[in-house]
């Protein structure tokens, strides 16, 4: 797959605008500032195809990235405390839309801060996820900031900490400072389009 070849498509705030579904796509799903931008700008060998944001909470829209076959789209991001309650209603809304419309998703890609735990919601979204049949893959982001022993203590604690809802289920560290885990990340996606 030429994973070099993406165009931004379009962002949507609200469902009715939704981009039909009319060819597979793989989403990103995780907290504000897990670092969803950066790994999709880091996928697609581009620098800023995704906007990197140092301010969270900012982005409450579907964004969809065109490659040859398929789309990548970044799903807004949960769990910034600061967002005013309607903003977390559009976010449930939007979530609902995408899901729950008979897409062709054949995989998400659920992100979780490498440094913490899985938090709640990160919990809630993988069983929501496994609840709805939907394939997913973990990504553990930002592992450049790790020395080596708190990297194989997460490596060691995640599977335990996630229990069933890691059985089977690919994990990878990654960064997109250093690189790592992005060619698992492209072998994770072009693996989900096959099936
Ligand atoms: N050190 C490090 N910082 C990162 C990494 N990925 C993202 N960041 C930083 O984390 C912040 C949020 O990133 P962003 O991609 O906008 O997160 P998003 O809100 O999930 O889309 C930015 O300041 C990024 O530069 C990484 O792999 N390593
Ligand atoms: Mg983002």
């Amino acid at each position: 797959m030429n994973f070099n070849n993406a165009n931004f498509e379009a962002a949507f705030g609200t469902l009715e605008q939704l981009t039909p579904s009319d060819m597979p796509e793989v989403c990103f799903s995780g907290r504000s500032n897990v670092g969803k931008s950066s790994l999709i700008n880091k996928v697609l060998n581009r620098k800023a195809l995704a906007r990197v944001s140092s301010t969270p909470g900012k982005t409450v829209t579907v964004n969809f990235y065109r490659l040859d076959n398929m789309r990548l789209v970044d799903l807004p991001g949960y769990g910034y405390a600061k967002v005013a309650s309607s903003e977390k209603d559009r976010w449930a809304t939007l979530m609902e839309g995408y899901f729950g419309t008979g897409r062709d998703i054949r995989l998400c890609l659920q992100l979780i801060d490498m440094r913490h735990k899985p938090t709640d919601f990160d919990i809630s979204m993988l069983e929501f996820l496994s609840y709805n049949r939907i394939p997913y893959a973990v990504i553990l982001t930002k592992c450049d900031k790790l020395n080596k022993t708190e990297f194989n203590s997460r490596m060691e604690n995640i599977r335990e900490e996630l229990g069933e809802l890691s059985e089977g289920i690919t994990i990878i560290p990654f960064s997109s400072l250093k690189g790592t885990g992005a060619e698992d990340v492209r072998l994770a996606i072009e693996k989900a389009l096959d099936n």
